[in-house]
Protein backbone atom coordinates (compact mmCIF):
# COMPACT_ATOMS: atom_id res chain seq x y z
CA UNK A 1 0.00 0.00 0.00
CA UNK A 2 1.35 3.22 -0.77
CA UNK A 3 1.20 6.17 2.16
CA UNK A 4 1.17 9.72 1.66
CA UNK A 5 4.06 11.30 2.79
CA UNK A 6 1.90 14.01 4.10
CA UNK A 7 -0.36 11.50 6.48
CA UNK A 8 -0.27 12.76 9.88
CA UNK A 9 0.44 8.86 11.36
CA UNK A 10 2.88 7.99 8.18
CA UNK A 11 5.25 6.11 10.74
CA UNK A 12 2.83 4.12 12.45
CA UNK A 13 1.24 3.10 8.91
CA UNK A 14 4.67 2.34 7.56
CA UNK A 15 5.78 0.36 10.80
CA UNK A 16 2.46 -1.55 10.44
CA UNK A 17 3.17 -1.97 6.68
CA UNK A 18 6.74 -3.61 7.16
CA UNK A 19 5.00 -6.08 10.10
CA UNK A 20 1.97 -7.68 7.54
CA UNK A 21 5.10 -7.53 4.75
CA UNK A 22 6.93 -9.58 7.64
CA UNK A 23 3.94 -11.80 8.53
CA UNK A 24 3.79 -12.66 4.56
CA UNK A 25 7.22 -13.66 4.91
CA UNK A 26 7.25 -16.22 7.65
CA UNK A 27 9.46 -13.99 9.94
CA UNK A 28 6.61 -12.57 12.08
CA UNK A 29 3.37 -14.39 13.45
CA UNK A 30 -0.25 -13.31 13.15
CA UNK A 31 -0.18 -12.99 17.35
CA UNK A 32 2.79 -10.59 16.41
CA UNK A 33 0.44 -8.18 14.99
CA UNK A 34 -1.79 -8.16 17.75
CA UNK A 35 1.31 -7.71 20.19
CA UNK A 36 1.97 -4.78 17.95
CA UNK A 37 -1.36 -3.18 18.69
CA UNK A 38 -1.03 -3.77 22.31
CA UNK A 39 2.23 -2.09 22.34
CA UNK A 40 1.04 0.89 19.96
CA UNK A 41 -2.10 1.56 22.34
CA UNK A 42 0.20 2.07 25.08
CA UNK A 43 2.90 3.96 23.25
CA UNK A 44 -0.05 6.30 22.35
CA UNK A 45 -0.46 7.00 26.32
CA UNK A 46 3.40 7.71 26.96
CA UNK A 47 2.74 10.48 24.02
CA UNK A 48 5.10 8.13 21.47
CA UNK A 49 7.93 9.77 23.29
CA UNK A 50 10.99 8.46 26.02
CA UNK A 51 9.77 9.21 29.49
CA UNK A 52 12.08 10.32 32.17
CA UNK A 53 12.08 7.03 33.89
CA UNK A 54 12.84 5.13 30.74
CA UNK A 55 15.66 6.99 30.57
CA UNK A 56 16.97 5.80 33.62
CA UNK A 57 15.89 2.44 33.10
CA UNK A 58 18.09 2.48 29.78
CA UNK A 59 21.07 4.24 31.06
CA UNK A 60 20.57 0.97 34.02
CA UNK A 61 20.15 -1.50 31.04
CA UNK A 62 23.32 -0.28 29.41
CA UNK A 63 25.23 -0.36 32.65
CA UNK A 64 24.60 -3.93 33.47
CA UNK A 65 25.59 -5.11 29.36
CA UNK A 66 28.51 -3.13 30.18
CA UNK A 67 29.50 -4.63 33.23
CA UNK A 68 28.06 -8.09 32.02
CA UNK A 69 30.86 -10.99 31.90
CA UNK A 70 28.27 -12.85 29.15
CA UNK A 71 25.70 -10.44 27.68
CA UNK A 72 23.30 -11.77 25.06
CA UNK A 73 20.70 -10.28 23.34
CA UNK A 74 17.43 -12.57 22.80
CA UNK A 75 15.55 -12.02 18.90
CA UNK A 76 12.05 -12.99 17.97
CA UNK A 77 9.79 -12.60 15.12
CA UNK A 78 9.07 -8.70 15.89
CA UNK A 79 11.98 -7.80 16.63
CA UNK A 80 13.76 -8.39 13.84
CA UNK A 81 11.56 -6.95 11.52
CA UNK A 82 11.20 -3.92 13.14
CA UNK A 83 15.21 -3.37 14.61
CA UNK A 84 17.59 -6.27 12.92
CA UNK A 85 19.78 -3.28 12.41
CA UNK A 86 20.04 -1.61 15.52
CA UNK A 87 20.30 -4.94 17.49
CA UNK A 88 23.05 -5.64 15.97
CA UNK A 89 24.96 -2.32 16.32
CA UNK A 90 23.66 -3.07 20.30
CA UNK A 91 25.38 -6.58 20.24
CA UNK A 92 28.69 -5.17 18.66
CA UNK A 93 28.78 -2.04 20.88
CA UNK A 94 28.44 -4.07 23.98
CA UNK A 95 29.85 -6.93 22.62
CA UNK A 96 27.32 -9.77 23.10
CA UNK A 97 26.04 -12.77 21.80
CA UNK A 98 22.30 -12.99 19.69
CA UNK A 99 20.18 -15.42 19.89
CA UNK A 100 16.90 -16.32 18.54
CA UNK A 101 14.06 -17.89 20.32
CA UNK A 102 10.53 -18.27 19.49
CA UNK A 103 7.60 -18.31 21.18
CA UNK A 104 5.82 -19.84 18.07
CA UNK A 105 9.10 -21.40 17.28
CA UNK A 106 9.80 -23.20 13.71
CA UNK A 107 13.32 -24.58 12.17
CA UNK A 108 12.35 -22.31 9.07
CA UNK A 109 11.32 -19.60 11.21
CA UNK A 110 14.67 -19.44 13.03
CA UNK A 111 16.51 -19.79 10.55
CA UNK A 112 14.98 -16.98 8.32
CA UNK A 113 15.26 -15.04 11.62
CA UNK A 114 18.72 -15.53 11.52
CA UNK A 115 19.70 -15.03 7.77
CA UNK A 116 17.81 -11.17 8.60
CA UNK A 117 20.60 -10.88 11.28
CA UNK A 118 23.37 -11.93 9.04
CA UNK A 119 22.52 -9.63 6.24
CA UNK A 120 22.06 -6.76 9.17
CA UNK A 121 25.83 -7.18 9.92
CA UNK A 122 25.38 -10.06 12.81
CA UNK A 123 28.39 -12.99 12.80
CA UNK A 124 27.40 -16.65 14.52
CA UNK A 125 23.75 -15.88 15.38
CA UNK A 126 22.96 -18.39 17.97
CA UNK A 127 19.00 -20.31 17.99
CA UNK A 128 19.11 -23.01 15.35
CA UNK A 129 21.29 -25.81 17.26
CA UNK A 130 20.00 -25.52 20.80
CA UNK A 131 22.24 -27.23 23.28
CA UNK A 132 20.72 -26.65 26.95
CA UNK A 133 16.71 -26.38 28.46
CA UNK A 134 15.70 -23.45 30.38
CA UNK A 135 14.19 -24.97 33.47
CA UNK A 136 10.67 -24.59 34.36
CA UNK A 137 9.88 -24.34 30.96
CA UNK A 138 7.49 -26.64 29.01
CA UNK A 139 7.29 -24.43 25.73
CA UNK A 140 9.73 -25.00 23.49
CA UNK A 141 10.73 -21.44 24.46
CA UNK A 142 12.73 -22.92 26.67
CA UNK A 143 15.13 -24.16 23.74
CA UNK A 144 18.31 -22.27 24.19
CA UNK A 145 22.15 -22.29 23.71
CA UNK A 146 24.93 -22.69 26.50
CA UNK A 147 27.01 -20.06 24.54
CA UNK A 148 24.16 -17.58 24.70
CA UNK A 149 21.15 -16.40 26.59
CA UNK A 150 21.45 -20.10 28.48
CA UNK A 151 25.16 -19.45 29.96
CA UNK A 152 25.02 -15.59 30.03
CA UNK A 153 24.76 -13.53 33.05
CA UNK A 154 23.20 -10.63 31.58
CA UNK A 155 19.95 -11.28 28.68
CA UNK A 156 17.97 -8.45 26.93
CA UNK A 157 14.94 -9.37 26.29
CA UNK A 158 12.60 -7.30 23.90
CA UNK A 159 8.64 -8.33 23.29
CA UNK A 160 8.98 -11.05 25.62
CA UNK A 161 6.48 -13.35 27.26
CA UNK A 162 6.04 -13.20 31.07
CA UNK A 163 7.02 -16.84 31.58
CA UNK A 164 10.36 -16.78 30.32
CA UNK A 165 11.41 -13.39 31.59
CA UNK A 166 10.55 -14.97 35.32
CA UNK A 167 12.11 -18.30 33.99
CA UNK A 168 15.98 -16.52 33.72
CA UNK A 169 15.20 -14.38 36.56
CA UNK A 170 15.07 -17.84 38.53
CA UNK A 171 17.81 -19.16 37.01
CA UNK A 172 19.73 -15.99 38.44
CA UNK A 173 20.23 -13.65 35.24
CA UNK A 174 20.12 -9.99 35.33
CA UNK A 175 16.84 -9.95 32.75
CA UNK A 176 16.45 -6.39 30.88
CA UNK A 177 13.06 -6.26 28.94
CA UNK A 178 11.91 -3.81 27.01
CA UNK A 179 7.91 -3.87 26.58
CA UNK A 180 5.58 -0.76 26.48
CA UNK A 181 3.35 -2.18 28.87
CA UNK A 182 4.34 -1.64 32.08
CA UNK A 183 1.76 -4.00 33.88
CA UNK A 184 2.78 -6.97 31.89
CA UNK A 185 4.14 -9.75 33.90
CA UNK A 186 7.25 -9.26 31.73
CA UNK A 187 7.47 -6.09 33.10
CA UNK A 188 7.13 -6.40 36.62
CA UNK A 189 9.23 -10.02 36.86
CA UNK A 190 12.74 -8.29 34.68
CA UNK A 191 14.98 -7.22 36.78
CA UNK A 192 15.30 -3.56 34.80
CA UNK A 193 12.11 -3.22 32.94
CA UNK A 194 12.65 -0.55 30.57
CA UNK A 195 9.16 0.55 29.39
CA UNK A 196 10.15 2.55 25.86
CA UNK A 197 8.73 1.48 22.02
CA UNK A 198 11.47 -1.36 21.04
CA UNK A 199 13.37 1.64 17.78
CA UNK A 200 12.97 4.28 20.53
CA UNK A 201 14.57 2.10 23.22
CA UNK A 202 17.61 0.31 21.37
CA UNK A 203 19.82 3.17 20.78
CA UNK A 204 19.11 5.34 23.93
CA UNK A 205 20.62 1.65 25.49
CA UNK A 206 23.39 1.98 22.81
CA UNK A 207 24.07 5.76 23.64
CA UNK A 208 24.44 5.38 27.07
CA UNK A 209 26.57 2.56 26.75
CA UNK A 210 29.01 4.79 24.66
CA UNK A 211 28.65 7.29 27.44
CA UNK A 212 29.48 4.84 29.98
CA UNK A 213 31.97 2.88 28.44
CA UNK A 214 34.47 6.15 29.22
CA UNK A 215 33.50 6.15 32.85
CA UNK A 216 33.21 2.99 34.77
CA UNK A 217 32.65 4.19 37.59
CA UNK A 218 29.95 6.16 36.67
CA UNK A 219 28.26 2.40 35.22
CA UNK A 220 28.57 0.90 38.62
CA UNK A 221 26.63 3.91 40.69
CA UNK A 222 24.38 3.58 38.28
CA UNK A 223 23.65 -0.53 39.08
CA UNK A 224 24.06 0.05 42.14
CA UNK A 225 21.48 2.77 42.66
CA UNK A 226 18.78 1.51 40.30
CA UNK A 227 15.90 1.33 41.98
CA UNK A 228 13.27 -1.25 39.98
CA UNK A 229 10.07 -0.24 42.75
CA UNK A 230 10.82 3.38 42.36
CA UNK A 231 11.23 3.60 38.37
CA UNK A 232 8.33 1.67 38.03
CA UNK A 233 6.13 4.13 40.44
CA UNK A 234 7.84 6.82 38.06
CA UNK A 235 6.21 5.14 34.72
CA UNK A 236 2.65 5.38 36.64
CA UNK A 237 3.45 8.92 37.94
CA UNK A 238 4.64 9.73 34.40
CA UNK A 239 1.03 7.96 32.89
CA UNK A 240 -0.81 9.92 36.01
CA UNK A 241 0.18 13.18 34.47
CA UNK A 242 -0.01 12.31 30.71
CA UNK A 243 -3.48 11.34 31.53
CA UNK A 244 -4.40 14.28 33.57
CA UNK A 245 -3.29 16.67 30.26
CA UNK A 246 -5.30 14.69 27.94
CA UNK A 247 -8.43 15.21 29.78
CA UNK A 248 -10.77 17.73 28.07
CA UNK A 249 -10.53 21.23 29.60
CA UNK A 250 -13.09 21.51 31.66
CA UNK A 251 -12.58 23.52 34.59
CA UNK A 252 -11.71 21.61 37.82
CA UNK A 253 -13.32 22.11 40.94
CA UNK A 254 -10.94 24.66 42.44
CA UNK A 255 -11.37 26.64 39.73
CA UNK A 256 -15.18 26.42 39.54
CA UNK A 257 -15.25 27.57 43.15
CA UNK A 258 -12.51 30.65 42.25
CA UNK A 259 -14.89 31.99 39.47
CA UNK A 260 -18.13 31.74 42.28
CA UNK A 261 -15.86 33.86 44.45
CA UNK A 262 -14.59 36.45 42.31
CA UNK A 263 -18.41 36.80 41.05
CA UNK A 264 -19.84 37.00 44.63
CA UNK A 265 -17.18 39.73 44.99
CA UNK A 266 -17.86 41.97 41.94
CA UNK A 267 -21.81 42.15 43.16
O1 LIG B 1 8.14 -14.29 17.12
P1 LIG B 1 7.60 -15.10 18.25
O2 LIG B 1 7.04 -16.44 17.81
O3 LIG B 1 8.62 -15.31 19.34
O4 LIG B 1 6.37 -14.28 18.92
C1 LIG B 1 6.58 -12.96 19.33
C2 LIG B 1 5.38 -12.39 20.11
C3 LIG B 1 5.57 -10.88 20.22
C4 LIG B 1 4.10 -12.70 19.37
C5 LIG B 1 5.36 -13.06 21.50
O5 LIG B 1 6.56 -12.83 22.17
C6 LIG B 1 4.19 -12.58 22.32
O6 LIG B 1 3.09 -13.14 22.29
O7 LIG B 1 4.44 -11.50 23.08
P2 LIG B 1 3.32 -10.82 24.03
O8 LIG B 1 3.08 -11.71 25.20
O9 LIG B 1 2.18 -10.36 23.21
O10 LIG B 1 4.13 -9.57 24.55
C7 LIG B 1 4.63 -8.59 23.71
C8 LIG B 1 4.70 -7.29 24.49
O11 LIG B 1 5.45 -6.37 23.74
C9 LIG B 1 3.34 -6.65 24.77
O12 LIG B 1 3.23 -6.32 26.13
C10 LIG B 1 3.35 -5.35 23.92
O13 LIG B 1 2.74 -4.27 24.60
C11 LIG B 1 4.83 -5.09 23.76
N1 LIG B 1 5.20 -4.43 22.49
C12 LIG B 1 4.69 -4.67 21.26
N2 LIG B 1 5.32 -3.93 20.33
C13 LIG B 1 6.27 -3.20 20.99
C14 LIG B 1 6.19 -3.54 22.38
N3 LIG B 1 7.01 -2.99 23.28
C15 LIG B 1 7.95 -2.11 22.84
N4 LIG B 1 8.07 -1.77 21.54
C16 LIG B 1 7.27 -2.29 20.58
N5 LIG B 1 7.43 -1.94 19.29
Amino acid sequence: MRIPKSHPRRESLLTRERLVRALRDDVVVAEGLIAHGRGEAWDYLFGEETSAPALVAEKAAAAALLLARRPAISVNGNVAALAAKEVVRLARAIPARIEVNLFHRTEARVRRIARILERAGAKDVLGAAPDARIPGLESRRALSHREGVFGADVVLVPLEDGDRAEALVRMGKTVISVDLNPLSRTTRSASIPVVDELRRALPAIRTFLEELREDPNEARRMLRTYDKAGNLGAYFAFLEWRLRRLQPRGRTRRERRRARGRRSHAK
